[in-house]
């Protein structure tokens, strides 16, 4: 499978080519509306998210909702774009507007005018911003609906939110079933606690990440293989993960705990019982040599808290070269919440990637037919 997305933040809309769907494939665009609607959900969103209703509009690569195994083609518009037009419009704007200059610590502002010699930052701003996901979410989701016809099912969850962490471990059908709507963690105690680290944060115009833990269910061993190093699970799904714009870092099962405890109590013994594998512990997060093992994927990601503060930091004006106080654009003070939903269908591509790649097929019938073989 191949994924291509397009668009600026506040440009027409945002856009994706995905190539190697099967065909045979039935869709549900309110399935995909509701991943992009939780794609804005979360409490500490900023201003943007009242103007924004994202919805999928499916232009090609499927007829009367069944994928037909050609490039699918969609758009999520911009509803903000009719207020930005003036300054982004293709075919003709005003430059001299709404420049950014003042480029921000953490975001693409700095590194990427130097690199694209832009004497305006939002000439890569428009493109690096984490509105890009809305297409991969839509794109995602679909990728989504290929993996649950092989009962393959992606979860996911906020265990943390700044300072706040919730240490617990869920089962795959307590996330399923518990995930709270506020901001997308389990436990009501540590969802109150990061609501009023929010507030705080809010107040001091600072902005707070978090992290998120990923769970696979019912992926059938020996996908993704140890023989080329670019073919590994692992790596191609931290690829994915670290994609995804403010994550720093990407753990698999145990991940950097890992690195503490003695081989003895790193590991995941091997029982069997009537010619069937299993383990009593998933230590190795269902990764074992870059293939999966047959037991659940979990993966964590790191976000880092959002570059754009409201009391901005400290930099240089690129206009001027002189001391100067980081551009306040609207902002988020969080998105772990919206970080979580996009990590799930970046997940969603990458897996539905492996396992086309694998099985094969121009239907999805015969993809169905060859991975119950296995
Ligand atoms: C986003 C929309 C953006 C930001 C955010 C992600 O909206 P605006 O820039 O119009 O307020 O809220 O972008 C960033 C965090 C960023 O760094 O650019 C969205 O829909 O996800």
């Amino acid at each position: 499978m191949k994924l291509t997305t397009a668009g600026e933040s506040h440009g027409k809309g945002l856009f994706a080519i995905l190539e190697g769907v099967p065909a045979g494939l039935k869709l549900d665009v309110s399935l995909i509306d509701a991943a992009l609607a939780r794609r804005q959900s979360g409490y500490g969103r900023g201003g943007r998210q009242k103007i924004e209703s994202d919805r999928v509009e499916l232009l090609s690569g499927v007829r009367d909702l069944v994928t037909l195994g050609s490039p699918i083609a969609l758009a999520v518009w911009n509803r903000d774009y009719e207020n930005w037009k003036e300054v982004m419009a293709p075919e003709g704007c005003d430059r001299s507007q709404r420049q950014l200059t003042k480029v921000r610590p953490g975001h693409a502002d700095l590194a990427g005018a130097l690199k694209f010699g832009a004497q305006d930052a939002r000439d890569v701003l428009e493109r690096a911003s984490a509105r890009e996901t809305a297409a991969r979410v839509a794109a995602g989701e679909i990728c989504r609906a290929f993996l649950n016809e092989m009962n393959i099912t992606v979860t996911g969850y906020v265990r943390s939110l700044g300072r706040v962490c919730d240490e617990k471990q869920y089962s795959f059908a307590q996330i399923e079933g518990g995930r709270r709507p506020l901001l997308g963690m389990m436990d009501g105690a540590a969802e109150e606690a990061a609501v009023a680290l929010i507030e705080e944060a809010k107040r001091e115009g600072d902005t707070l990440g978090g992290v998120t833990e990923l769970r696979v269910k019912g992926l059938k061993s020996g996908f993704g293989s140890p023989m080329t190093y670019a073919e590994k699970l692992d790596a191609r799904v931290a690829a994915a993960l670290m994609s995804v714009q403010a994550v720093k870092g990407v753990e698999v099962g145990g991940g950097f705990s890992l690195a503490q405890a003695k081989g003895s109590a790193a590991h995941d013994e091997i029982f069997a019982e009537e010619g069937n594998f299993f383990r009593r512990t998933n230590r190795a997060g269902g990764i074992e040599g870059g293939m999966s093992n047959g037991e659940e994927l979990v993966f964590r990601a790191a976000m880092k808290p959002i570059p754009t503060l409201m009391k901005g930091l400290k930099t240089v004006d690129l206009a001027t070269g002189l001391p100067a106080v980081a551009a306040p654009e609207r902002s988020d003070v969080c998105a772990v919440t919206a970080c979580e939903a996009v990590l799930e269908s970046a997940l969603c591509f990458v897996l539905a990637d492996v396992l086309a790649e694998r099985l094969g097929g121009d239907t999805l019938a015969q993809v169905k037919e060859r991975y119950e073989r296995l």
